[in-house]
């Protein structure tokens, strides 16, 4: 044993991860990851309806304006700032190795790989495009794009129908991503077309981190 875990010292205290954000799907997977991955985190409420991501103090963490951004204090005087929700998932599963990404098997690791991304860029980033065609008054486009993205969702199916999760039978990132897009997009899906779906789905709806990451912001509806 090392001479700094001995017995006689304690363990040294993890400060808490500063997680800034609100109540947004990018937001929310970042807040499941951090739960999955048994990381503690602290919530820093951001009111974007106020604009306060595109003022000062939050702008100097993240200059882009957007949510989410974590602030992580274990890497000494100079903290870690991230601000893609996406590299906020791949930093959870880095600190807690077998809780996101199957820790060992490279085809294990590259199907969770292969299928977070699938949902990431095919379904999730689609919806996003879409949301914003939508807002700029362009609804014939948006129209189109939501046809695809549901489309694309339905591919899930698929992946879920051998195993009990996205990419096999332990939970991963795959799931975070799949799980908050199928969600959000829950009353357009045609579940009864989609049994093994909808069995994974009701499964993670009872999932007590994901349960905790929709909390994290303030509401609690998946
Ligand atoms: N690629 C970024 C996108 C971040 C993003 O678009 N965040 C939204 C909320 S989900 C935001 O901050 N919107 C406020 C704004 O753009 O004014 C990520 O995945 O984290």
């Amino acid at each position: 044993m090392s001479a700094a875990l001995g017995p006689d010292r304690p363990l040294p205290v993890q400060t808490p991860i500063e997680l800034y954000g609100a109540q947004t799907g990018n937001c929310i997977r970042a807040a499941i990851a951090l739960e999955e991955a048994m990381l503690p985190y602290t919530v820093r409420l951001v009111d974007l309806r106020s604009g306060e991501h595109r003022r000062d103090p939050f702008l100097s963490l993240n200059p882009a304006g957007k949510v989410p951004t974590i602030v992580d204090h274990a890497h000494g005087e100079s903290p870690l700032v991230l601000s893609q929700s996406n590299a906020i998932i791949l930093y959870a599963a880095e600190r807690a190795p077998g809780r996101l990404l199957p820790e060992q098997g490279e085809s294990g690791r590259a199907l969770a790989f292969e299928r977070f991304f699938y949902f990431v860029t095919d379904v999730i980033a689609p919806n996003h495009a879409s949301f914003f065609l939508r807002a700029q008054g362009a609804s014939d486009a948006s129209v189109v794009l939501d046809r695809c993205v549901l489309e694309s969702l339905r591919m899930g199916e698929r992946y879920v129908s051998q195993s009990t999760f996205m990419a096999g039978n332990d939970f991963s990132i795959a799931d975070i991503a799949a799980f908050t897009i199928a969600a959000f997009l829950k009353a357009q899906i045609d579940w009864d077309e989609l049994p093994n779906l909808q069995r994974w789905f009701r499964d993670l709806e009872e999932r007590p981190s994901i349960a905790r990451g929709y909390q994290a912001f303030g509401s609690s509806a998946a």
